[in-house]
């Protein structure tokens, strides 16, 4: 059911060479980068007539409006399962906890009397957020993208989320529950690229945003690159991956279920497990076949994510060679099952999210640790972060000079910009001084 990749004996190859040798899906965004551009240029150019059209072509129903009625959004939270909402609010405060403490005051530095550089955090003005609304209705991946928004204190907040047929052609009820508890009452039925387009060129009913987040399907991902340049965008999310480091102290059980309950996201989702221990291998590999058939997105999903080439159970020679494969492979998801799991996820260095210990599953974090679920994929985890308050701030710069700190250091901008060859710029330096370099 999952394949193996022995590492063992050789000494392991350094960083690309290493990061070859391990399991990674094909996504290949570019190919469908050309499907997506007609479709965002329609929508620039037909606004929402387009976003009706598509939304008939891709989900089967037609809008009675783009934008969601305010009435909406309160009958989904009035009829929304007690329990549900019970769990969204305890996400939703866990989630808050944590993005709070992110947020970052202003920073000045007195470089000399009279001179200082200050660094202001502005929130971006309005986003776009992205909920997907297919295969996966993920009312989490709402709070996941609101709070750090919100926290940042992003005024202008609009979410978008695929027509449901079933729900007369408004997103699906819970997502729209989870948007009325978070206080998000600019909510659209548009799904996709169509989505993203709306949010970068504006339409009728949906004013533009400076900036797109949220995860999707290649078609969102493809959309987020057309538009890279012109607005913001958080990241081009891949298709979902768990890696877990292992060692014989850990438990068969809990790491194929936490391999399969990544699995369940998609047929392209990544389950990699690096362990020391053969026996584990062995053992993991005989426990996912019960566990497997347990499960409710069997065929459709886990089989064909477990089997794909994304997946493998990696064998090597100790933890030492362990973490060197975890860190070439920078997973959005990282387990850490191995003996004083503390101090190995210390030393993980590329990862979205490090789950430590056996109390910390990829689900929690998921749904309910307060930590944010929206991670870099595809081996951008080695570069880039997940979604934090962070991704909605803008620092600036404040340069404050008095006459006095100008004229100390004009002689060495004078002299950088004569051997740039760019005498404009010492010019504006002299013409302060009558034209002169000060102390000349
Ligand atoms: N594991 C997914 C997020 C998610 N899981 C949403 C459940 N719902 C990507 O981090
Ligand atoms: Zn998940």
């Amino acid at each position: 059911m999952i394949s193996r990749i022995d590492l063992r004996g050789d000494a392991l190859p350094q960083g690309a060479a290493l990061r070859a040798l391990l399991p990674r899906a094909d996504f290949d965004v570019s190919a469908a980068l050309e499907k997506v551009r007609p479709i965002c240029e329609d929508v620039h150019h037909r606004g929402d007539a387009a976003l009706v059209e598509y939304a008939e072509k891709f989900d089967g129903v037609r809008l009675a409006q783009v934008r969601v009625p305010a009435e909406a959004l309160s009958k989904a939270l009035a009829e929304l399962d007690p329990q549900v909402r019970a769990a969204l609010e305890e996400s939703i405060k866990r989630a808050r906890t944590v993005h709070r403490e992110q947020r970052r005051s202003p920073h000045t530095v007195q470089v000399v009397p009279g001179g200082s550089v200050t660094e202001k955090w502005v929130p971006v003005d309005r986003v776009g957020l992205y909920a997907p609304g297919g295969r996966s209705v993920y009312p989490s991946s709402v709070i996941m993208n609101v709070v750090p928004a919100q926290e940042a204190g992003v005024e202008s907040i609009a979410l978008a989320s695929p027509a449901q047929a079933e729900f007369d052609g408004l997103p699906h009820p819970t997502i729209l529950a989870a948007c009325a508890l978070l206080g998000i009452d600019e909510v659209y039925a548009a799904g996709g690229a169509t989505a993203v387009a709306m949010f970068a060129y504006g339409t009728e009913s949906c004013p533009p945003a400076d900036m797109v987040t949220g995860p999707g399907n290649i078609w969102v991902a493809a959309a987020k690159r057309y538009f890279t340049g012109k607005i913001g965008i958080d990241a081009e999310a891949g298709p979902t991956e768990i890696a877990i480091l292992a060692d014989d102290t850990a438990d068969p059980v809990h790491v194929a279920s936490d391999l399969i309950s990544q699995a369940e996201h998609d047929p392209l989702a990544a389950a990699v497990l690096v362990t020391d221990s053969l026996a584990l291998a062995d053992a993991v590999e005989k426990e996912l076949a019960p566990q497997v058939a347990a499960s409710k997105h069997i065929e459709d999903r886990i089989v064909p994510a477990l089997e794909g080439r994304q997946s493998a159970i990696v064998l090597v020679d100790g933890l030492e060679e362990g973490l060197r494969v975890v860190n070439a492979y920078g997973a959005e998801h990282l387990e850490i099952q191995t003996a004083d799991a503390t101090a190995v996820a210390d030393r993980v260095r590329n990862a979205g999210a490090v789950f430590v210990g056996p109390w910390a599953p990829v689900s929690l974090g998921d749904y309910c640790a307060g930590s944010n679920h929206v991670l870099p994929t595809g081996g951008c985890a080695c570069h880039s972060s997940g979604l934090s308050v962070q991704s909605f701030l803008r620092g600036i710069h404040i340069v404050d000079y008095s006459e006095d700190a100008l004229a100390e250091v004009a002689q060495h901008v004078v002299t950088l910009a004569e051997a740039e060859d760019l005498p404009a710029h010492g010019a504006a330096i002299k013409a302060r001084f009558g034209w002169k370099v000060p102390g000349k």
